[in-house]
Order: C-alpha cells, then structure tokens, then sequence
C-alpha cells in the first residue's frame, strides 16, 4: 500500500482532522515497516556457523569499509575466543535487498543443544551447515531433527569446500538421507543446497566459487517464508535471555502476534499457569551487531524486553486485559553433577578475591539466573554445593569465569546423574562418532569397549574409519585425552546424549596412579630430576606445593607419596641446580577440563585465579589412609 492509498483510506474513514491524523501516523508507520526474514544457523561443532555470520555481516557492510573488526566478531566473549566455539547463541540483523534478516547464531557443542531448540522458536527458517569433508556428525542429526519437528524447511549449506579431500557430493547425499531418516516431508525434503567456504567468501548453488555469499542471501529471501502475523493481541514469547549489568536481565523473543510498545502494561504467562502483571520498560530490536532502542515492535521481529520481573524462559509476554499463553517449551534436564565447594588448601586465599561461603553461594545464585540449564542445590555442609549442568564443557565454563572473576574454589570429580526408571538404575548414555585413520581403528574400539561403549557402525571414508558406538556417559569422562595420546592426536571425535538406560556396571577409571606431595614447599630441580623416571610431572621446579598435591603422574598404578622438594647437598665439586633442570622434561600443562576427566573420586581441583591444581580431598597421608580402609570395609 502507499501513501497516498492510505491516507485516502483513512480520509474515507475519519471524520475529524484529528482522526485522520492519528491514523494517517499509525499506518504510515506500518507501512514502513520492512519485510523480515528470521534465520538460525545451526549445525554440529565448528562446521563454521559463526564464520559465516561474520562474512554475512561483512557483505552487507555492517561496518565501515576500512573498519578493523578481526576475525570471529561474533565469539566476542572472551573464553569463547581463546577456545574458538560459540558458548551463547547471538542475534545480529542485517539488510539485504531491503529485506530485513536476523539471524541467529547457535553454539554446536553438544552441550548447549537445548539452547538451540529454544532458540529455534524464533526462527521462519534455519541454514543447516555440513562441513563437506565431515559430512553429517552427531549434533548435525540433533538439530536438524528439531529443526524439522517444527515444521521448518532448512537451506543445506555444503560448508569448507576449499578444504582438501572434501566430498561434497558424497556429502550431499548423506545430508538427503539423513532429513530422509528423519522422516521429512516431502517439501522437507526437497531442500535447497549451497555449496561454498565460509572461510573465503563465498557461496554458490554449483561447485563453482563465486565473488561473494550473495547467492546464499538471494535464497534466503526466496525460500525462507516471511514470518506469520496472525490477527490478534499480544504474544511474545520468551527464549532466550540477555543480561546486563545495567539493565539486569533482558528477555529476547520474537513478538508472534501483536504489538509491544514501550511502557505497556503486559501480563506475563508464568510456567505453573499463573498470570503475573507487569510493565515493558525499554524495547530494543537488533540491528547489526548491536540493539536498536525503539518504540514499539509488530509481529514478526525479534526483540529484547527490559523490565520484566522475574521471567523465566519459555514464558509468554501477553496483552493485560486479555492474555493467552503460547505452549511452554521445557528446558533441558542436567545429566551431570559436581561439587563445588571453598577452597581449603594450605594456599588458600593467596591470590583470589573471592573465597568465602558466602561469596560461593551468591554468585551460584547470580548464574542460576542466566545460566538456563544450571541447577544448584545445597550439601550437608554449608561449605559446598552441588551444581548440575549439561556436561563438562558447561560446568567447566563456569567455573573458568568464575576464576577470572577473582573467584577461588574446589570442585570435584564430575558424575553422571543417575535416576531410578521403573524401579531400575538408570544411567545417561550417548552416541559417539570417531573418524580416525585405519590403522588406529583397533586401538579406538578396544578402549571404547573397554569402557563399556559398543560399536553400531564401522565404515570407511576414504583413508578415515567411521565408528560409531553407544556408550554410557561416564565412560566417556577422559576419553578424549587418552584417545589422542593412542591416536597420536588424529582421531576426531563427537558425542552426544542419547538417553536414560540401565546402569552398565564398573567402568575402570584411570590406569595410572599419581605422585603426591610428601611436603608443603618448593619444589627442587634436583628432587624432580630424581624422580622422574617415576612420572611425569605437573609442576616445574620452583613451584610451591603442598602436602596432598598431585604432583605428577605415576607411570604405574597406584598412587606414591614423594618429596620433591629436597635441596641439594651441597659439595665442593658442583654448584647446585643448574645441571638438574637442564635434564628435567617440561611439566605437562593441563587445561581446567582435562583435570576434570583426569581426577578419581577421591580427588579434587583447586582453582584460583592464577593456578590450577589437583590434590587428594584427604590432603594428610594417615587419614587418607584410614578413610580408604573404611570405605574397603564397607564394602
Ligand atoms: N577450510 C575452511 N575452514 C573453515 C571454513 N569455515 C570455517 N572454517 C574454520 O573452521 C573452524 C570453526 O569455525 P567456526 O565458524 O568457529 O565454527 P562454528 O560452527 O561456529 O563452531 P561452534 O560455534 O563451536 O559450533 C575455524 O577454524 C574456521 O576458520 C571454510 O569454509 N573452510
Ligand atoms: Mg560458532
């Protein structure tokens, strides 16, 4: 409609000026209002979702042409570019042909699954990625299932076609018979694909590299269908969550019916059914990498809230007068637990800020409000905590924030949540996904087996073996590390939960034993040179240990108390020290998440600030001694 029909139109139909004016602003307002296009990107781990969000901010000049951005604008928050994934799923928006897109960006990681299904509300249609060389791995099948269930129609992107040895075509296939698998309808099925390198650039609906990703943009204003604005009141609803330290928290979702204005008085539709009422303060839409303040938003974009009390995901923001809920949509159950307690270290309060009980418990308490799949519930002692989460990467996040944060704590081994099913004890389990080449396929399935996973599929790809097995989470827990040391680093692997089955039994933990700390002192070059033939170390010389600490790795079973702080005696032939770390082999650094697969039942993590170390819970020998006779006695 134009102008000039409308304020025809609103002639016709007013009577006073005064009519015809307010009219007259309330739709030319509509009128401008752009078409919308709202897109998710997902697909299984690094495949290069958020590369490509770069490059579509870029091609459609969200900044300055001279403007220096990097790489990766999109990982912007600071663990998420030291270990290059996506932790939270972003919402940028840019124009195209007049066309507005948002688009989504979704984390792949397995653990943050059910971040994608939620956000996945917001979306008319989603960019399923598939690395070409990869082909469709675990969480490739999670996401595109839910993509599907919600009756969305995905635009195949064949990503990293630059890459040596791809098999795009191959790849494509596997891509058909997988939404075929999935049982896709047949529009479903009829998917557009585009082949290209998020890396370089480009994208085209042939092999044939292009300039540029515009054909990737054209074919999402062709095939990705303008949102839906049915008639009626208000409803928004709520699926994901900002946080400010401003604003507190900002609820983000896309309005499906209605408008929401600033000021507004709204009823918000809680989980348990209740209404509760409450006031928008401040509206924002996105635009490029940032949010836009405006004054009202119309159905079919995506906006973030200020003001809101007490939400919780998957709540609908409605009309005041006369609500109506949408369908709430569930938030994932934990599958994983650790403690998570003071530190009580000889070392304890050197170099953090935070280190009470009480600092522990209110800044679990601050995560619980953002962190959607986080779960805290307090121990027998006041000291510790026990927190759930979706997997090892997730807690460990959590933990490594908190550290930079100024923050000192002792979390525990990580278990698996176990639940009773029908009177049976019942155990998370998973799928995984090795590729590795064929001469270590053996070693592969034996240490898989051995920690009770069984194998599905085995089949060649090329040079690569592709194996596929079941396996309950726990024995999942140091795989990874121990599956590159056997592969010599060339195994690549993906998992993802499966379900709840029954418990499968004693799963052999690590083989090796390790070296503690007979002293609380400085290591010596001369006492680690010593006892090296023993282990592989943690620590360098010169570092401050304490009696308990893991200082090493046995290089047999069994743990060995050792004092590796003895000075040298001191002859008249040789000055101490300089000779003794020449010989001595670099310390193994581990990362917070390798110490958490690495540490047994009876052993913790420190963390500070500054340093990560391993102990026993028990620090002193004889009592450690004495409870783990109790506990042999017990059972
Ligand atoms: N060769 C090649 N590498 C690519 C391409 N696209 C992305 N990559 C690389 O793949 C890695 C992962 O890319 P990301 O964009 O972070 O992948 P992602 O899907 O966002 O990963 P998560 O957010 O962790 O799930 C990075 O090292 C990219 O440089 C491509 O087209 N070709
Ligand atoms: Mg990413």
């Amino acid at each position: 409609m134009k102008y000039s029909q409308i304020s025809l139109a609103a002639m016709l139909n007013c009577r006073t000026f005064a009519h015809l004016k307010k009219r007259y602003t309330v739709l030319s307002s509509q009128v401008r209002i752009m078409e919308i296009r709202n897109i998710a990107i997902i697909a299984h781990v690094d495949h290069g979702k958020t590369t490509l969000v770069d490059k579509i901010l870029h091609s459609t000049h969200v900044f300055r042409d001279n403007q220096e951005t990097g790489d990766l604008i999109m990982d912007n928050n600071d663990l998420e570019r030291e270990r290059g994934i996506t932790i939270f799923s972003k919402n940028v928006s840019v124009t195209y042909k007049d066309v507005k897109i948002n688009v989504i960006d979704t984390p792949g990681h397995s653990d943050f699954g059910g971040e994608v299904e939620r956000v996945l509300k917001m979306a008319d249609g989603v960019l399923l990625l598939v690395d070409a060389f990869e082909g469709p791995m675990p969480q490739t099948r999670f996401v595109l299932q839910k993509a599907l269930q919600l009756g969305l129609h995905p635009i195949v992107v064949i990503n990293k076609v630059d890459k040596p040895n791809c098999r795009p075509d191959e790849v494509h296939d596997a891509v058909f018979e997988l939404f075929f698998n999935l049982n896709a309808t047949e529009e479903q099925l009829d998917f557009p694909t585009l082949y290209g390198s998020s890396k370089q650039g480009w994208m085209n609906t042939t092999l044939t590299p292009t300039e540029n990703i515009y054909p990737l943009l054209d074919t999402i204003l062709e095939k990705v269908p303008a949102p839906a604005m049915p008639e009626g009141n208000l409803q928004m609803q709520i699926t994901s969550l900002d946080y400010s330290s401003f604003l507190g928290r900002i609820a983000v979702g896309k309005v499906t019916r209605g408008v929401i204005k600033e000021n507004q008085p709204i009823s918000l539709m809680k989980l348990d059914g209740t209404i509760q009422k409450s006031r928008v303060k401040e509206l924002y839409v996105f635009e490029g990498l940032g949010k836009k303040k405006v004054s009202e938003v119309s159905a079919g974009d995506i906006c973030a809230v200020v003001g809101i009390e007490g939400f919780n995901i998957g709540e609908t923001i409605a009309d005041y007068e006369n609500p109506e809920a949408l369908e709430v949509i569930s938030v994932d159950e934990p599958t994983m637990n650790m403690q998570f307690s003071i530190n009580n270290s000889p070392f304890y309060g050197k170099d953090g800020k935070f280190v009470t009980s009480r600092h522990l418990k209110d800044r679990l308490e601050k995560e619980l409000e953002k962190n959607l799949a986080l779960r805290v519930s307090v121990t027998d002692s006041a000291d510790s905590f026990m927190v759930f989460g979706r997997g090892i990467l997730h807690l460990s996040i959590l933990v490594e924030t908190m550290r930079r944060e100024g923050y000192e704590l002792t979390v525990g081994q990580p278990q698996v949540i176990v639940k009773i099913i029908d009177g049976k004890k019942c155990e998370p389990y998973e799928t995984l996904v090795v590729d590795v080449p064929a001469e270590y396929s053996g070693r592969v399935i034996d240490m898989v087996t051995q920690r009770k996973g069984e194998m599905h599929i085995m089949e060649s790809k090329g040079e690569i073996q592709h194996l596929e097995f079941e396996i309950p989470s726990r024995g999942l827990i140091g795989l990874r590390s121990a599956m590159l040391t056997n592969t010599a680093g060339e195994a690549v692997m993906a998992h993802r939960f499966l379900e709840y089955k029954p418990w499968k039994g004693f799963i052999q933990g690590r083989n090796n034993g390790v070296l503690i700390s007979k002293t609380t002192e400085r290591t010596t070059a001369y006492s680690i040179d010593k006892l090296q033939d023993r282990g592989r170390f943690f620590v360098d010389p010169g570092e401050d240990v304490y009696t308990g600490q893991i200082i090493a790795e046995h290089i047999k079973p069994g743990d060995l108390v050792v004092n590796a702080t003895e000075a040298k005696k001191l002859t008249n032939h040789r000055a101490s020290g300089a000779d003794d770390a020449a010989r001595i082999a670099p310390k193994i650094l581990m990362t917070l998440e390798e110490c958490m697969e690495y540490i047994q039942q009876d052993e913790c993590i420190e963390v500070t600030p500054k340093a990560i170390r391993m102990r026993k819970v028990i620090l002193n020998e004889d009592e450690r001694k004495k409870a783990q006779k109790a506990q042999v006695e017990q059972v």
